[in-house]
């Protein structure tokens, strides 16, 4: 029960190629190589997955549930993108794979922008949330996943 699921949603991939001001020069290949130093610092691997749509979303969510069930994958850090804000099926996909935790990470305040990203579907069903840190943030999610986890199987 090693491995941690790095999951990105829309428009991720265009992280430090446009609109640094909001959302920062890191890349997500630099985001996923500081996750996965991340993870195997606190002893854990890590996968990441990226896609533009919802439906490949919901499939990788379902994955993981299943390879938790069976041992394989211990958590989930998860940036919704967009759909953080309009997805009723991502949040039944969370739900769908309970206990298996998932954080939800957002690289910008949310709050602190337009009202229509002060909702989130997501939220509910997370495990935590890490807002508003830029893409530190995922390294910070990555240390409160870990916590969970080993607050909920104790060595
Ligand atoms: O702050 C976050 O992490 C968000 O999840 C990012 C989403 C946004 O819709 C959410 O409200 C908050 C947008 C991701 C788009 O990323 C881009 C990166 C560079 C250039 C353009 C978009």
């Amino acid at each position: 029960m090693s491995t941690l699921l790095l999951l990105n949603g829309p428009n991720l991939n265009l992280l430090g190629t446009r609109e640094p001001g909001v959302y920062g020069a890191t890349t997500l290949a630099d985001v996923e190589a500081q996750a996965l130093a991340t993870a195997q610092r606190l002893g854990f691997g890590l996968e990441a997955f990226q896609s533009n749509h919802e439906g490949a979303l919901i499939d990788k969510i379902h994955e993981a549930g299943r390879r938790h069930k069976a041992g394989e994958l211990a958590g989930v850090v998860f940036n919704p993108g967009a759909f953080t804000h309009t997805s009723v099926a991502l949040f039944d996909a969370i739900g769908g794979v309970k206990p298996l935790p998932v954080i939800e990470i957002h690289i910008s305040n949310v709050h602190a922008r337009e009202a229509f990203r002060h909702h989130s579907y997501i939220s509910p069903a997370a495990a935590g949330i890490v807002i508003g840190f830029g893409t530190e943030g995922y390294t910070l999610a990555i240390e409160g996943l870990v916590r969970k986890i080993k607050a909920a199987h104790p060595a």
